[in-house]
């Protein structure tokens, strides 16, 4: 290793679970490709991968910055192009990390890929993952659906076909269960019907066509692992907020994306935003909307968890990986105290349709159980972001925070100054 190069992270920041948690298996060096790597939240994980000793190829088609340009804007921290981010990553780590560049809706890119770089494990982040995006219009809902489900499917036959021991960790979304007025379980729900009892999937009631497309991957992952053996985690996430892990935070040219947009922008980040700039912080209708959050470092430690502990052959099991559970309310509240100037909340009619006030309580114990100890919402966690967003306050575009996307309709336009339109 070279002078200044940091040195590979092999111990492990987990608590070792014991008894009945024991772990399936112990692997110190495995070889992960990494789908969607490119991305907000894959990129950080291929670092944090490689960075603990792993063999990490990136797969990516650079769909999520074509977006970008779709729609006229840009992430709030700049980011490098990929060749050029990988290439600081192995002077600044000593570790190399393989690119494929191709989409998972091409079978053939997805086959030779696989073959060329015999994964053990794969991680696929690598899905258009907006709510809003996919309720633009019919087109955009039909491109999220066939991005996500045909992808996946790919995928699937890749592995079948090539390597069925390979584990399979796969992004999904705590959205897949909606807001029902019950508990949440992680995955499954024992019903008892007419005096029969069985455990069944939990009934799912997702709020947008990319939310359901979610749920159709999940069907399609559970029927393959019961039909080809495949193994299988299907990571329900909860809204990730952050922007800087212990890796991206080495060198500047490492940094990850950050939305604050009314298309990409998730609610907590789109807030802190918001607060530089002195936009009132949009809660949409009431605000009581409850969601599951996570920290971004959760994020990498729950993959890193879910691929150290793999689900058996055949096995297709969820874990609700979120840490803690805010209303929309809360969190704007949260963010308008840990600013130091002013910031004022607005309710403004809310473009989704979604329950504003619920019941929300849904179970979050498996990667608890396998060890993982959380960062939670703190206020220096908020000060910290606002510190992010402060950086780079010049290049928040105040025309892009407006959200332009109405459930309700079936078309429109995403920014009625430009001339980018629905059709
Ligand atoms: P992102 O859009 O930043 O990253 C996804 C990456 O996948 C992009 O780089 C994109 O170019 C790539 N990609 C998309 N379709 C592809 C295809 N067909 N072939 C090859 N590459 C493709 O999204 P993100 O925020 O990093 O989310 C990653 C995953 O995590 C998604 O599946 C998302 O649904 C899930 N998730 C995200 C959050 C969140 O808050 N960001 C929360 C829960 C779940
Ligand atoms: N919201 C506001 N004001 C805003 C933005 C959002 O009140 O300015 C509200 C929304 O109406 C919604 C909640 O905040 O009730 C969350 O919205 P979001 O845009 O932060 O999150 P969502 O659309 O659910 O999607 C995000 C990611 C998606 C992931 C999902 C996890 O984009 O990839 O799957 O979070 S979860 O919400 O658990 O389904």
């Amino acid at each position: 290793m070279g002078p200044g190069r940091i040195a590979p992270v092999r111990d492990t920041a987990f608590k070792r679970p014991g008894g009945a948690q024991e772990r399936k298996r112990e692997v110190a060096r495995l070889r992960i490709l990494v789908l969607g790597g490119d991305g907000y939240l894959g990129w950080p994980t291929a670092l944090h991968l490689s960075r603990r000793g792993h063999d990490v190829g990136v797969v990516d088609n650079f769909v999520r910055r074509q977006y970008d340009h779709e729609m006229g804007v840009d992430s709030l921290v700049p980011i490098t192009q990929l060749h050029h981010r990988v290439r600081v990553w192995e002077e600044v780590s000593g570790n190399r990390l393989d690119t494929f560049i191709g989409d998972l809706t091409d079978p053939v890119f997805v086959d030779n890929t696989l073959e060329r770089f015999e994964p053990e494990a794969i991680v696929h982040f690598a899905e258009q993952r907006s709510a809003p995006y996919s309720m633009i219009d019919r087109q955009h809902a039909v491109y999220t659906q066939v991005n996500n489900v045909v992808g996946t499917l790919n995928l699937v036959y890749a592995i079948a076909e090539r390597d069925p021991s390979i584990h399979l960790v796969k992004l999904g979304t705590m959205g897949e269960y909606g807001t029902p007025n019950i508990d949440i379980e992680e995955g499954f729900i024992e019903i008892t019907h007419k005096g029969r009892t069985e455990v069944l999937p939990y009934p799912k009631q997702p709020g947008s066509f990319y939310h359901l497309s979610k749920v159709h991957d999940s069907h399609n992952l559970q029927f393959a692992c019961r039909i080809w053996g495949l193994r299988c985690t299907d990571l329900n996430q909860g809204i990730v907020y952050g922007q800087e892990t212990g890796e991206t935070d080495l060198h500047p040219d490492l940094a990850t994306r950050f939305d604050y947009d009314g298309v990409f922008g998730t609610v907590l980040n789109r807030f802190c935003a918001q607060a530089v700039v002195g936009h009132p912080l949009s809660v949409y209708g009431k605000g009581g909307q409850t969601r599951g959050m996570l920290d971004i470092r959760d994020t990498l430690a729950c993959v890193e968890l879910a691929l150290m502990n793999p689900a058996d052959k055949g096995e297709f099991r969820v874990f609700n990986q979120f840490t803690e559970s805010f209303t929309v309310q809360q969190m704007a509240e949260m963010v308008v105290e840990n600013y130091p100037g002013a910031a004022r909340i607005d309710h403004v009619d809310d473009p989704r349709v979604e329950k504003e006030e619920h019941y929300y309580r849904a179970a979050h114990t498996k990667l608890l159980d396998l060890g993982l100890v959380p960062h939670l919402l703190e206020p220096a966690t908020i000060r910290s972001l606002l510190a992010v967003v402060d950086r780079h306050r010049d290049r928040v575009d105040p025309a892009a925070i407006r959200p332009t996307v109405q459930w309700r309709n079936t078309a429109n336009t995403l920014r009625p100054s430009s001339d980018i339109s629905a059709s």
